[in-house]
Protein backbone atom coordinates (compact mmCIF):
# COMPACT_ATOMS: atom_id res chain seq x y z
CA UNK A 1 0.00 0.00 0.00
CA UNK A 2 2.76 2.16 0.98
CA UNK A 3 4.26 1.50 -2.52
CA UNK A 4 1.30 2.97 -4.34
CA UNK A 5 0.76 5.94 -2.76
CA UNK A 6 4.61 6.80 -3.60
CA UNK A 7 4.23 6.27 -7.27
CA UNK A 8 0.80 8.26 -7.00
CA UNK A 9 2.91 11.13 -5.30
CA UNK A 10 5.62 10.88 -8.05
CA UNK A 11 3.06 11.08 -10.81
CA UNK A 12 1.81 13.92 -8.89
CA UNK A 13 4.59 16.16 -8.48
CA UNK A 14 5.49 15.28 -12.30
CA UNK A 15 2.28 16.85 -13.19
CA UNK A 16 2.46 19.98 -11.17
CA UNK A 17 5.98 20.71 -11.75
CA UNK A 18 4.78 20.55 -15.73
CA UNK A 19 2.15 23.20 -14.81
CA UNK A 20 4.33 25.24 -13.13
CA UNK A 21 7.04 25.13 -15.86
CA UNK A 22 4.26 26.53 -18.18
CA UNK A 23 3.71 28.98 -15.55
CA UNK A 24 0.00 28.36 -14.69
CA UNK A 25 -0.53 28.24 -11.18
CA UNK A 26 -3.20 25.17 -11.42
CA UNK A 27 -4.68 23.07 -13.94
CA UNK A 28 -7.42 26.05 -13.92
CA UNK A 29 -4.84 28.65 -15.22
CA UNK A 30 -3.84 26.38 -18.17
CA UNK A 31 -6.56 28.74 -20.12
CA UNK A 32 -5.56 31.95 -19.01
CA UNK A 33 -1.52 31.18 -19.75
CA UNK A 34 -2.78 29.84 -23.38
CA UNK A 35 -3.68 33.12 -23.77
CA UNK A 36 -0.81 34.90 -22.63
CA UNK A 37 1.48 32.83 -24.80
CA UNK A 38 -0.71 33.24 -27.59
CA UNK A 39 -0.73 36.88 -27.13
CA UNK A 40 -4.20 38.04 -27.88
CA UNK A 41 -7.73 36.52 -27.23
CA UNK A 42 -10.52 35.87 -30.03
CA UNK A 43 -12.80 37.46 -29.25
CA UNK A 44 -16.82 37.03 -30.87
CA UNK A 45 -18.69 40.47 -32.38
CA UNK A 46 -21.44 41.37 -34.11
CA UNK A 47 -20.38 44.87 -35.81
CA UNK A 48 -23.52 46.61 -33.97
CA UNK A 49 -22.39 49.68 -32.61
CA UNK A 50 -22.06 50.97 -30.04
CA UNK A 51 -22.01 47.44 -28.46
CA UNK A 52 -19.22 46.42 -31.39
CA UNK A 53 -17.64 48.03 -34.09
CA UNK A 54 -15.15 47.13 -37.05
CA UNK A 55 -13.77 50.75 -39.21
CA UNK A 56 -13.28 50.30 -42.57
CA UNK A 57 -9.13 49.81 -41.37
CA UNK A 58 -10.60 46.38 -39.66
CA UNK A 59 -9.92 48.82 -36.01
CA UNK A 60 -12.25 47.12 -33.44
CA UNK A 61 -13.84 49.66 -31.00
CA UNK A 62 -17.55 49.32 -29.20
CA UNK A 63 -18.19 49.35 -25.59
CA UNK A 64 -17.79 45.56 -25.14
CA UNK A 65 -14.84 44.74 -27.13
CA UNK A 66 -13.23 47.96 -25.37
CA UNK A 67 -13.58 46.78 -22.02
CA UNK A 68 -12.59 43.16 -22.78
CA UNK A 69 -9.16 44.58 -24.49
CA UNK A 70 -8.52 46.66 -21.40
CA UNK A 71 -9.59 43.24 -18.83
CA UNK A 72 -7.09 41.07 -20.88
CA UNK A 73 -4.08 43.73 -20.90
CA UNK A 74 -4.19 43.43 -16.76
CA UNK A 75 -4.68 39.26 -17.46
CA UNK A 76 -1.11 39.74 -19.54
CA UNK A 77 -3.20 39.24 -22.33
CA UNK A 78 -1.89 41.95 -25.08
CA UNK A 79 -4.57 42.11 -27.59
CA UNK A 80 -8.25 40.84 -28.98
CA UNK A 81 -8.82 39.94 -32.08
CA UNK A 82 -12.18 39.99 -33.62
CA UNK A 83 -14.61 37.85 -35.75
CA UNK A 84 -17.89 38.94 -36.69
CA UNK A 85 -20.48 36.62 -36.14
CA UNK A 86 -23.98 36.21 -36.22
CA UNK A 87 -25.38 36.40 -32.33
CA UNK A 88 -27.20 32.81 -33.13
CA UNK A 89 -24.16 31.45 -34.19
CA UNK A 90 -21.93 32.89 -31.31
CA UNK A 91 -22.27 30.23 -28.78
CA UNK A 92 -21.96 27.42 -30.85
CA UNK A 93 -18.69 28.94 -31.83
CA UNK A 94 -17.32 29.47 -28.71
CA UNK A 95 -18.59 25.78 -27.78
CA UNK A 96 -16.61 24.94 -30.72
CA UNK A 97 -13.07 26.65 -29.68
CA UNK A 98 -13.95 29.46 -32.66
CA UNK A 99 -13.54 32.46 -30.13
CA UNK A 100 -12.64 32.16 -27.04
CA UNK A 101 -14.93 34.88 -25.56
CA UNK A 102 -17.98 36.45 -26.83
CA UNK A 103 -17.88 40.17 -26.07
CA UNK A 104 -21.14 41.45 -28.22
CA UNK A 105 -23.83 42.14 -25.55
CA UNK A 106 -24.73 39.05 -25.85
CA UNK A 107 -27.62 39.61 -23.15
CA UNK A 108 -28.34 37.10 -20.21
CA UNK A 109 -30.59 34.81 -19.94
CA UNK A 110 -31.63 31.67 -18.56
CA UNK A 111 -31.12 29.60 -21.44
CA UNK A 112 -27.72 31.10 -22.97
CA UNK A 113 -26.19 31.23 -18.96
CA UNK A 114 -26.89 27.15 -18.92
CA UNK A 115 -24.83 27.06 -22.02
CA UNK A 116 -21.94 29.16 -21.46
CA UNK A 117 -20.07 30.43 -18.32
CA UNK A 118 -21.23 34.67 -18.29
CA UNK A 119 -19.13 37.47 -16.72
CA UNK A 120 -20.94 39.74 -13.95
CA UNK A 121 -23.29 42.36 -15.79
CA UNK A 122 -20.99 44.79 -18.48
CA UNK A 123 -23.90 46.63 -20.69
CA UNK A 124 -27.54 47.03 -19.85
CA UNK A 125 -30.01 48.67 -22.13
CA UNK A 126 -33.87 47.86 -23.34
CA UNK A 127 -35.45 47.36 -26.35
CA UNK A 128 -36.66 49.79 -29.40
CA UNK A 129 -38.34 49.25 -32.91
CA UNK A 130 -37.35 51.51 -35.60
CA UNK A 131 -40.25 52.35 -37.60
CA UNK A 132 -42.31 54.99 -40.54
CA UNK A 133 -42.51 58.41 -38.86
CA UNK A 134 -46.08 58.74 -37.30
CA UNK A 135 -45.52 55.10 -36.52
CA UNK A 136 -48.76 53.64 -38.86
CA UNK A 137 -49.06 51.01 -37.46
CA UNK A 138 -49.58 52.00 -33.69
CA UNK A 139 -46.52 49.64 -32.50
CA UNK A 140 -45.67 50.37 -28.70
CA UNK A 141 -45.09 46.06 -28.25
CA UNK A 142 -44.10 42.75 -29.86
CA UNK A 143 -47.95 41.83 -29.02
CA UNK A 144 -49.10 44.87 -31.28
CA UNK A 145 -47.17 43.15 -34.05
CA UNK A 146 -48.50 40.20 -33.24
CA UNK A 147 -52.30 41.50 -33.19
CA UNK A 148 -52.02 43.22 -36.69
CA UNK A 149 -51.78 40.11 -39.24
CA UNK A 150 -50.39 41.86 -42.11
CA UNK A 151 -47.52 43.20 -40.02
CA UNK A 152 -43.82 42.08 -40.03
CA UNK A 153 -40.90 42.57 -37.61
CA UNK A 154 -37.05 42.42 -38.49
CA UNK A 155 -34.74 41.06 -35.77
CA UNK A 156 -31.40 39.21 -35.70
CA UNK A 157 -31.09 35.63 -36.59
CA UNK A 158 -30.88 34.32 -33.00
CA UNK A 159 -31.34 37.57 -31.31
CA UNK A 160 -33.46 38.33 -28.32
CA UNK A 161 -35.79 40.53 -30.21
CA UNK A 162 -36.59 37.76 -32.41
CA UNK A 163 -36.89 35.38 -29.66
CA UNK A 164 -39.45 38.42 -27.90
CA UNK A 165 -41.27 38.70 -31.13
CA UNK A 166 -42.14 35.07 -31.60
CA UNK A 167 -42.83 34.62 -27.64
CA UNK A 168 -45.64 37.98 -27.94
CA UNK A 169 -46.95 35.63 -30.85
CA UNK A 170 -45.71 36.99 -34.07
CA UNK A 171 -45.81 34.23 -36.17
CA UNK A 172 -42.75 32.90 -37.44
CA UNK A 173 -43.13 33.99 -41.14
CA UNK A 174 -43.43 37.43 -39.96
CA UNK A 175 -40.25 37.46 -38.18
CA UNK A 176 -37.83 38.64 -40.77
CA UNK A 177 -34.04 37.64 -39.86
CA UNK A 178 -31.88 40.62 -40.73
CA UNK A 179 -27.55 40.39 -40.94
CA UNK A 180 -26.86 43.13 -39.79
CA UNK A 181 -28.18 47.14 -38.88
CA UNK A 182 -27.94 48.83 -42.38
CA UNK A 183 -30.05 46.15 -43.96
CA UNK A 184 -32.52 46.54 -41.08
CA UNK A 185 -32.83 50.31 -41.83
CA UNK A 186 -32.67 50.18 -45.38
CA UNK A 187 -35.90 47.77 -45.22
CA UNK A 188 -37.72 50.02 -42.81
CA UNK A 189 -37.29 52.60 -45.46
CA UNK A 190 -38.03 50.38 -48.27
CA UNK A 191 -41.34 49.25 -46.84
CA UNK A 192 -39.91 45.71 -46.75
CA UNK A 193 -40.54 45.25 -42.81
CA UNK A 194 -42.80 47.25 -40.79
CA UNK A 195 -40.49 47.27 -37.55
CA UNK A 196 -36.69 46.67 -36.94
CA UNK A 197 -36.01 45.72 -33.71
CA UNK A 198 -32.62 45.90 -31.80
CA UNK A 199 -31.32 47.75 -27.95
CA UNK A 200 -32.32 51.14 -27.91
CA UNK A 201 -28.68 52.09 -28.08
CA UNK A 202 -28.32 50.34 -30.84
CA UNK A 203 -31.44 51.84 -32.94
CA UNK A 204 -30.33 55.15 -31.74
CA UNK A 205 -26.96 54.99 -33.28
CA UNK A 206 -28.39 53.94 -36.49
CA UNK A 207 -30.97 56.76 -36.60
CA UNK A 208 -28.90 59.25 -35.85
CA UNK A 209 -26.29 57.97 -38.56
CA UNK A 210 -29.76 57.46 -41.46
CA UNK A 211 -30.33 61.14 -40.35
CA UNK A 212 -33.77 60.45 -42.16
CA UNK A 213 -37.04 62.28 -41.08
CA UNK A 214 -38.93 59.81 -42.41
CA UNK A 215 -37.96 57.10 -39.43
CA UNK A 216 -39.13 57.14 -36.35
CA UNK A 217 -38.00 54.94 -32.96
CA UNK A 218 -40.37 53.42 -30.14
CA UNK A 219 -38.46 52.73 -26.98
CA UNK A 220 -38.71 51.26 -25.50
CA UNK A 221 -40.63 48.49 -26.08
CA UNK A 222 -43.41 47.88 -24.13
CA UNK A 223 -43.22 45.01 -21.95
CA UNK A 224 -39.82 43.33 -22.91
CA UNK A 225 -37.56 43.67 -19.94
CA UNK A 226 -34.13 45.55 -19.58
CA UNK A 227 -31.37 43.23 -20.34
CA UNK A 228 -27.76 43.14 -19.54
CA UNK A 229 -25.14 41.47 -21.28
CA UNK A 230 -21.59 39.95 -19.96
CA UNK A 231 -18.57 38.55 -21.45
CA UNK A 232 -19.31 34.89 -22.19
CA UNK A 233 -16.73 32.28 -21.85
CA UNK A 234 -16.82 28.59 -22.65
CA UNK A 235 -17.86 26.40 -19.82
CA UNK A 236 -15.17 24.56 -18.19
CA UNK A 237 -13.01 27.93 -18.62
CA UNK A 238 -14.65 29.18 -15.27
CA UNK A 239 -11.47 30.35 -13.87
CA UNK A 240 -10.37 32.11 -16.80
CA UNK A 241 -14.29 33.97 -16.08
CA UNK A 242 -13.06 34.13 -12.27
CA UNK A 243 -10.21 35.80 -13.35
CA UNK A 244 -11.67 38.28 -15.46
CA UNK A 245 -14.34 39.07 -13.37
CA UNK A 246 -12.21 40.33 -10.49
CA UNK A 247 -10.32 42.54 -12.67
CA UNK A 248 -14.14 43.62 -13.90
CA UNK A 249 -15.22 44.33 -10.23
CA UNK A 250 -11.71 46.76 -9.57
CA UNK A 251 -12.78 48.67 -13.14
CA UNK A 252 -16.05 48.97 -11.47
CA UNK A 253 -14.48 49.97 -7.99
CA UNK A 254 -12.07 52.52 -9.43
CA UNK A 255 -14.39 54.21 -11.96
CA UNK A 256 -12.50 53.17 -15.03
CA UNK A 257 -15.35 50.86 -16.22
CA UNK A 258 -17.83 53.93 -16.41
CA UNK A 259 -14.97 55.79 -18.26
CA UNK A 260 -14.94 53.10 -21.21
CA UNK A 261 -18.78 52.86 -21.00
CA UNK A 262 -20.80 55.71 -20.30
CA UNK A 263 -19.13 57.81 -23.52
CA UNK A 264 -20.55 55.15 -25.53
CA UNK A 265 -24.24 55.57 -23.82
CA UNK A 266 -24.48 52.79 -21.59
CA UNK A 267 -24.49 53.41 -17.65
CA UNK A 268 -21.85 51.80 -15.23
CA UNK A 269 -24.37 52.29 -12.49
CA UNK A 270 -27.46 49.92 -14.03
CA UNK A 271 -24.62 47.21 -14.67
CA UNK A 272 -23.37 47.66 -11.04
CA UNK A 273 -26.82 47.08 -9.83
CA UNK A 274 -27.28 43.83 -10.88
CA UNK A 275 -25.22 40.59 -10.83
CA UNK A 276 -25.03 37.22 -13.41
CA UNK A 277 -27.18 35.65 -10.49
CA UNK A 278 -30.15 37.56 -10.68
CA UNK A 279 -30.08 38.07 -14.32
CA UNK A 280 -29.48 33.97 -15.28
CA UNK A 281 -32.39 33.34 -12.95
CA UNK A 282 -34.80 36.54 -14.52
CA UNK A 283 -37.97 34.57 -15.84
O1 LIG B 1 -28.21 39.47 -27.01
C1 LIG B 1 -28.86 39.58 -28.04
O2 LIG B 1 -29.41 38.63 -28.62
C2 LIG B 1 -29.02 41.00 -28.62
N1 LIG B 1 -27.93 41.82 -28.20
C3 LIG B 1 -27.59 42.91 -28.89
C4 LIG B 1 -26.53 43.82 -28.38
N2 LIG B 1 -28.14 43.23 -30.08
C5 LIG B 1 -29.17 42.42 -30.70
C6 LIG B 1 -29.18 41.00 -30.13
O3 LIG B 1 -30.39 40.33 -30.49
Amino acid sequence: MKKLVIVAGVAGLVASTMLLASGARSADDAKLEQLKAQGFARVAIANEPPYTAVAADGKVSGAAPDVAREIFKRLGVNDIVASISEYGAMIPGLQAGRFDVVTAGLFMKPERCAAVAYSEPVLCDAEAMLVKKGNPKGFKSYEDVAKDTSATVGAPGGGTEEKLALNAGVPRDRVIVVPDGQSGLKMVQDGRIDAYSLPVLSINDLMKKANDPNLEVIAPVQGAPVYCDGAAFKKGDEALRDAYDVELAKMKKSGEFAKIIEPYGFSAKAAMSTTREKLCAAK
